[in-house]
């Protein structure tokens, strides 16, 4: 089953968000298999977003996922990164639709709340940044094919 890495930034954690986006995954019907409330050390926040590196913000990136806790978690189910992205809406909460999380709850591009893997490799990636294998669980849910 297809997995993802989401991450409520540090805006989020801060403006108490964290269970709202939880329970936004939970209720579309993905399975969350890991999570954790974390500080981002200088050296992963550079590894995380190594792709961004020549970008003029990225040091902007670096010490603003490093300033406070993030809330990391792994998503399980059936195209959960696509619908995951979905979910969060543009990059730039200005265009992110209402209903989207950045719609809804962001206003600026250089703190918009949320992070989520944009690529199956991305998300292997990432996962294995932010967390040990031995960190996620694998459990079948106690219902049938119709109630998820
Ligand atoms: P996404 O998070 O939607 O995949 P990316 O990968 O283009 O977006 O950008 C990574 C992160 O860099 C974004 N989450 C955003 O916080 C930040 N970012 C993107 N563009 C800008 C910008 N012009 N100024 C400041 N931060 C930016």
């Amino acid at each position: 089953m297809e997995k993802t890495y989401l991450m409520v930034k540090p805006d989020g954690v801060q403006r108490g968000l964290v269970g709202e986006i939880v329970a936004r995954f939970e209720k579309k019907g993905f399975q969350l298999v890991g999570a954790k409330l974390m500080s981002v050390s200088k050296e992963t926040a550079e590894q995380h977003y190594a792709e961004h590196k020549e970008r003029p913000f990225f040091g902007e990136l670096v010490d603003f996922i490093t300033s406070s806790p993030v809330f990391a978690m792994v998503w399980e189910g059936e195209n959960v990164i696509a619908t995951a992205r979905q979910m969060m809406g543009a990059t730039n909460p200005k265009d992110a639709a209402p209903g989207t999380i950045r719609g809804d709850f962001g206003v600026t591009v250089g703190k918009n709340i949320i992070h989520g893997s944009d690529s199956p490799e991305s998300a292997e990636r990432e996962i294995a940044i932010f967390f040990k294998e031995e960190e996620l669980t694998t459990y079948n849910k106690q219902i049938n094919e119709w109630v998820y």
